[in-house]
Parts: C-alpha cells; structure tokens; sequence
C-alpha cells in the first residue's frame, strides 16, 4: 500500500477569490478579505485553502485567463497581501494550494502579443497556429468547451490560432520545450513562496496533439507531467490534484500512482458526466439518480483501494450546489445537506468542501440573462438563441447547472449584501442569505457548519476513516446509500437516505453491529438494527470494534 502522506488525512477548502469577502468595498472579493476570514476555517478544521487564479487577467473567463503569472491581479490586492495569506495561514497550521492555469494564458500574456505580432516572432510557437483549411476555414472541427470553433483566425498573420475555451485563452504548445522550461520556472517562483500545493487547470490537456486532433489525454501527458514534477514539486512534501475531465480509474492510477512521480491524485467528474443529458449536457441535466451515484462512488473507491489516490468532492465553482442537485434545497435543506457531507467524508480519498458548501447555500433562481456573469453561460446562451430555442428554456437549465450558481457570493451574516461586501457586489447575493449565512450557522449547534467540524475532525482521530477498505450494500437501492470501512479490527458502517420519505430497511445479520455513534443528523445511533426506519434524509455512521 502507498506510505502514508500527509494530505491523506487533509480537508482541503475552496475560495472561489472574486466570491468569498470583499475587504475595500468594490464589491469584489479580495486577498485581504480571505486572511479576515482565517479564524474561521481554522474554527471549520480545514488544512489547506485552494485559491481559484489570483493571478492578473482581464477576468474574461474570471482570473482563468492569466496575463502575469508572477503578479496578483489588482482587485484582489498585491504580491504582500498574498504572503501575509501565506504566513497568517501557517500561523493557524493551514496551507495555501494554488490553482495552475496553463493549458492556456490570456490573449494579453506578453508572449501571446508577440505570438500573434509576426511569424517569426521568438514566441510564435509559445501558441499554436495553423494556416487556413483549403476553403479558408478553420483548420480542422476542433470546438471549444465555451461554444463555437477552438479556432479564431488572426488578421496580422493571416493564420488560425487554438482555444479550447474562450477566444481570450488561446492554447500554450506544450510541445515547445521553452514553454515547459518557462511555467516550471514560474511554479518554483511560487514554491519559494511558501505554498503547499497546486491544483492544475484542465491538465488533462496539456498532453494535446492537435493535427489528427487529440485533446485530452494525449500522447505527451504523463511525460510532461513527470518532467514538471522532477522540476519542481517532486522533492518536496507538496499536494498536487490534476484537474481531469477525462480520467478514469485506469488513467487515475497514471497520475496517481504512488511509484509514478506524477501528481497526488485527481478530480474525476464521473458521478457529474453521467447525469447530463446526451446532446444537451449539462443543460438538461437528468434527474438525479443515486443507483448511478453509487455505481460510480464505488467504481473510484475499489479502483484506486491499493493505490493511487482519491479526491472527493460535490462541488466546485464550476458546478451547482450540491444540497440543490443531491439534495432537497427546498424540503429538507439542513438534513439532506448534512446527509450529503456524511456520505462523501467517510469515504476514502481526501475531501474538498466548495466555499458555502458547509452552510448549505442553494443555486440562484435567476430569471433573465442579464443575471448571469459566467463567459460559458453567456457564450452558450446566444448560442441557443442562434439555433433558434428560447432565453426562456435557456435559462431553466443555467438555473440548475450554470456555473454562476456556484459563484453568488458567500453569505457571512444577515446584513447587507449578506456581509461579503459594504457595496454592491459584482454579482447578485441569494436572497436566502439572511437565514442561510455563516454568522447564524455557528451559533447553532444543530447547522450544518457544526456537522461539517464533526465530520472533520473524525478523519483526524480515526485511521479507518482515511485508510480503510471499502464495501457497499444494497447497490441497487434507489433511495439508500450504505457502505461498511474496514482497518484491521475498526468497522465504520454508514447508512444513509436519500428520500424525503421515510424508508425502512431489512439489513443482513453481518451489519446489525453495536457500536459507538460516529456521526448523525438525528438522533445518535449506536446499533445498526436488522429492521431499521430511517427519517427524511437520515445518515448516521457507527464505529464497530470487533
Ligand atoms: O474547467 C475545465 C472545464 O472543462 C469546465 O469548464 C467544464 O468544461 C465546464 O464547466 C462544464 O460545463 C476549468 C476551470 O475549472 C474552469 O473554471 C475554467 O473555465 C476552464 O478550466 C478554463 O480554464
Ligand atoms: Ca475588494
């Protein structure tokens, strides 16, 4: 089995930096803003923040589109605010993991002006152009994640240059050895400054061959990813996550492999991707299905149960809220966030909670485009009207899966712009902020935020939790989730509901155990009965010593 690491046992945070406090009244989130926050992540238990980019950018596609990877982007503050973050957070035994971006830069990088300024610039092939199809076209059909051709075609040099994503973030060529020598000169510049780990945009790309048009995956991938790490993070004790749209668990044990020399683990998007429709994606996502939910949890958890690694997560600033698409947002808000925040905890692999994932704040209902802030959403909205559907149906499915919706601000108390910020805020605060705010959750030994800090520091204080094996029950139950962890003598049997019906369940003899209750969101549980009723959205874990 892999030696033990110390982000086995971590819970990592995600700010979301724009979102999270405003600090000077612009009605943006900022540097200065997360450091007055610090007491209360440490009061959370949390170990590492991830940073969504802090780095300059025109905030095209909001701080994913960098133009200085070695400076802070003015509003959210300087380079010294930043190591203050550093060193107050250390202070308090956090770490602070920042977020790699460089599949791509802005189109304001200065190697992407001189890129696009000739062709025989010294920086032509920092990007990646190609000559105009023979009917003066696109290269080839590649499309962008954002909506329309990856390919833009650029006066000046009469070529087409590549962007997966927005038109402002055109492709690095990883190819070029200078671009590689380049991005690890500028990880170490920020290794040096004291952070514990990356989390890497999109790396699943990097590896990219365009001509014959592999994406993901590529042939170069793990090459590259083993001379980053020899260059930069692999002598050092520090956490890396790979964002990877496309692994399975095959390529997760490439990435993660203990032996591999590669990255820490990976976020898959398995349990996302399978619950979108076939031609509309994430638009009209299809009900929520929790016998595919636990088809895949499982697949993930055997995988990789003697080697590589596990990242466990509901949310992130590119998805809905989890207690509104896992949950019950509406009936049973509390019971069904603190179910959820069982479920994925016990398991193995280390946890990420998304900023407001811990209060349980709910999508936004927006209603009119203008709303909307997301480049992805707005991109794929005239997209929408152009094949002639309506804003109307556009904006039911951005209600339940546009990006935004992760993105409202964080709600701290029930004062105005539910205290982010003293102004208005660069995007709408959900009107449920002056119940669902942080202030109110601390007070309250029953919210959701105290669930959170118990399920937390249960993966502090038992081994099983972090390194025991995994089996499930009743797979094919639609409505019940139920899983056993197993280290040695240590059993953890976890039982959850996801019905707002109550539901009663007959258990095989070898899970009707006694036990110490771990963790519920009703009444405690000590005995895993044979014959069990369980209440609305009831989850409960009990530690069996055999
Ligand atoms: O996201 C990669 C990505 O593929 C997602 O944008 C996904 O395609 C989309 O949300 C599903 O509809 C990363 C960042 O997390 C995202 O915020 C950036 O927009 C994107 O890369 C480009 O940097
Ligand atoms: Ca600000």
């Amino acid at each position: 089995s892999p030696d033990t690491r110390w982000w086995h046992s971590a819970v990592i945070y995600q700010v979301y930096p724009r979102s999270f406090h405003d600090s000077n009244g612009d009605g943006i989130g900022d540097i200065p803003g997360i450091t007055s926050k610090l007491d209360y992540l440490k009061q959370l238990g949390i170990d590492v923040i991830w940073l969504s980019p802090i780095c300059r950018s025109p905030m095209d596609d909001n701080g994913y589109d960098i133009s200085d990877y070695q400076d802070v982007a003015p509003e959210f503050g300087t380079l010294d605010d930043f190591d203050r973050l550093v060193s107050d957070a250390k202070d308090r035994g956090i770490g602070i993991m920042l977020d790699l971006v460089v599949n791509h830069t802005s189109d304001e990088h200065p190697w992407f002006v001189q890129s696009r300024s000739g062709s025989n610039n010294q920086f032509r092939d920092f990007y990646i152009w190609r000559r105009p199809a023979p009917d003066g076209g696109p290269p080839n059909g590649l499309q962008s994640s954002f909506g329309g051709s990856a390919w833009t075609f650029d006066e000046v040099t009469q070529e087409y240059y590549l962007h997966l994503f927005s038109q402002r973030q055109p492709d690095l060529n990883w190819e070029n050895p200078k671009v590689r020598a380049e991005i690890y000169r500028m990880m170490n510049w920020w290794l040096a400054r004291g952070i514990v780990g990356f989390r890497m945009d999109v790396i699943d790309y990097i590896g990219k061959q365009v001509d014959q048009e592999i994406v993901t995956d590529g042939p170069h991938l793990h090459e590259y990813l083993q001379e980053m790490s020899a260059n930069t993070f692999g002598q050092r004790d520090i956490v890396t996550v790979g964002e990877a749209w496309s692994a399975t668990p095959a390529s997760a044990l490439l990435y993660s492999g203990h032996d591999r020399r590669e990255l820490s683990m990976v976020f898959q998007f398995e349990h996302v991707t399978r619950q979108w429709d076939d031609v509309f994606g994430k638009w009209r996502p299809k009900p929520f299905d929790l016998v595919e939910l636990k088809a895949v949890f499982g697949k993930w958890q055997l995988a990789l149960a003697h080697d590589g690694w596990n990242s466990l997560f509901w949310g992130n600033h590119d998805l809905p809220r989890a207690v509104s698409r896992y949950g019950d947002a509406k009936g049973y808000r509390v019971q069904s966030a603190k179910m959820l925040a069982t479920v994925l905890h016990l398991l193995k692999g280390t946890p990420f909670i998304y900023q407001g994932e811990e209060i349980g704040m709910t999508n936004i209902p927006f209603s009119s485009i203008e709303q909307y802030r997301d480049i992805e959403t707005l991109n794929m909205h005239r997209l929408h009207l152009q094949a002639g559907h309506s804003s109307e149906e556009f904006i039911q499915g951005a209600n339940q899966s546009g990006r935004d919706n992760a993105r409202t601000p964080m709600q701290w108390t029930a004062g105005p712009h539910g205290g982010f910020s003293t102004a208005v805020p660069w995007i709408e605060v959900n009107e449920n902020f002056e119940t669902i705010n942080a202030e109110n959750a601390m007070k309250d030994d029953g919210s959701i935020w105290n669930h959170y800090r118990t399920l937390i520091d249960l993966r502090k204080r038992h081994a099983v939790i972090v390194y025991g094996d995994y089996q499930s029950w009743f797979d094919q139950h639609p409505d019940v989730y139920v899983y056993v962890r197993t280290l040695g003598r240590e059993r953890i049997v976890v039982v959850a509901s996801f019905s707002s019906q109550e539901i009663t369940l007959d258990l095989p003899a070898e899970l009707a155990l006694n036990g110490i209750a771990l963790v519920s969101n009703y009444a405690p549980v000590e005995t895993v009965e044979r014959h069990m009723t369980l209440k609305p959205f009831e989850a409960f874990a009990v530690l069996v010593t055999d």
